[in-house]
């Protein structure tokens, strides 16, 4: 049986804003003529974010990845900086990139999320901060974690990447630690084509991030600090205030693809992706692949749904510890959960954009590849 589609079906299509709202937007651009320098869009978008979050304060950056750094920077860390492995590959080299060393820990198999017990039994001398990611936008346990690091005298940051508009603990994600960095990249469920959003409760922070993006200017001819060039593009920021106005419709729709993906593979296989117990935009159909009890394992289920012109994904194998740069390293944590999630993990071609007759024919493809 073949599914073939025309054009690929892949993992998180990136939301197309409604055209004329986007040119509304851009006008105003071409208009005034500015298109970067913390313009007018860009303080939009960062009071809208904030006031959406309940965050006090919002820096828009050009991504998520120069946001981890800027952050680290301002921070002033030194030494070790504790991360998961079971992360996108920006996340420890945001770490290194800053010459800091990351050390990876343990998740904990069930949240896909930092261990508490593992990160505490990391914590070294050298130890400056954690490093926490929101996996999937599930929270993690950030009340918990602000205990660990203030007993520790260490900083707690969150690389928040998948997490916008994300409930943990019952409250919005954004005003966790000393701040939390959000992407805003095509293919996360609110974006900016690329883009990222720091959010945090100090302004004293928010000035210095502010800053730093901005080569470290604090008058026309005059630099305080050494910075970067990290702003974020007002027709970015054009696309970013599009796409909230329809934000709510897009979560809906995301919500609606998940809910099938978890009829169907609960109909079909006795199996469901992830669920979201607090508020999630479910932009993620992850699905744990039991290889031991069906016909075909994780990775020839990828290699045959590819074949289809299904783009499913194996994220976040094989781990950051096992690639370059970091393979070979003899780290001080046992990774067993890490390694064992990323055996299993699938990740399915979800979101708003997909029809719901694709995932009703993707799930009908792989019962048939399971059955044998
Ligand atoms: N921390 C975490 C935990 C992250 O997951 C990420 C990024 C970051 C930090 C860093 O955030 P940023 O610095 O990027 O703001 C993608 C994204 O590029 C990346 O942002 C994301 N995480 C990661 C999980 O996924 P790839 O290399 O797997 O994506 P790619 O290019 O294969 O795109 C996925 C699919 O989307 C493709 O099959 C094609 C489609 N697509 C993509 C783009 C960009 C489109 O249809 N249109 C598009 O414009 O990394």
């Amino acid at each position: 049986m073949s599914i073939r589609f025309e054009t690929p079906r892949v993992v998180n299509v990136p939301i197309i804003p409604d055209r004329s709202t986007l040119q509304r937007y851009v006008d105003r651009v071409l208009d005034t003529g500015r298109f970067s320098n913390n313009g007018p869009l860009v303080r939009e978008l960062e009071s809208r974010i904030a006031e959406r979050i309940g965050a006090a304060e919002c820096v828009l950056v050009a991504n998520a990845t120069l946001g981890l750094q800027l952050l680290m920077k301002a921070l002033d860390l030194t030494g070790e900086v504790i991360v998961p492995s079971f992360t996108f590959m920006a996340t420890p080299n945001a770490v290194s990139w800053q010459g800091l060393t990351p050390v990876f820990c343990e998740i904990d198999s069930t949240t896909h999320n930092l261990d508490l017990r593992a990160c505490e039994r990391a914590i070294g001398p050298d130890t400056s901060a954690i490093l926490a990611v929101h996996v999937w936008g599930r929270g993690c346990r950030p009340t918990a974690f602000q205990t660990l690091a203030d007993r520790e005298g260490i900083s707690l940051f969150f690389d928040a990447a998948h997490g916008f508009d994300c409930w943990s603990e019952g409250h919005r994600l954004g005003c966790n630690g000393e701040a939390e960095v959000f992407s805003l990249h095509a293919t996360k469920s609110f974006h900016c084509g690329e883009g990222g959003a720091i959010t945090t409760r100090s302004a004293e922070l928010a000035r210095e991030l502010r800053m730093r993006r901005n080569f470290g200017f604090t008058g026309y001819d005059r630099i305080s600090t050494i910075g970067i060039n990290a702003k974020l593009p007002e027709l970015s920021a054009a696309l970013g205030l599009a796409n909230l106005e329809t934000y709510d419709e897009s979560v809906s729709a995301s919500k609606e693809t998940h809910r099938v993906y978890t009829d169907e593979l609960e109909r079909r296989l006795d199996i469901r992706p992830i669920q979201y117990a607090e508020h999630n935009h479910c932009h993620y159909v992850v699905v744990e692949w039991p290889s031991d009890r069906f016909a075909v394992s994780r990775d020839t289920l990828v290699d045959s749904l590819h074949g289809e012109n299904v783009i499913a994904r194996r994220y976040f194998y094989p781990g950051c510890h096992r690639m370059t740069p970091y393979a070979g390293e003899t780290g001080r944590m046992n990774l067993g959960q890490t390694e064992e999630l990323c055996a299993r993990a699938l990740v399915l071609p979800a979101g708003a954009q997909i029809e719901k007759a694709d995932v009703t024919k993707i799930c009908e493809f792989i019962e048939r590849l399971a059955d044998g």
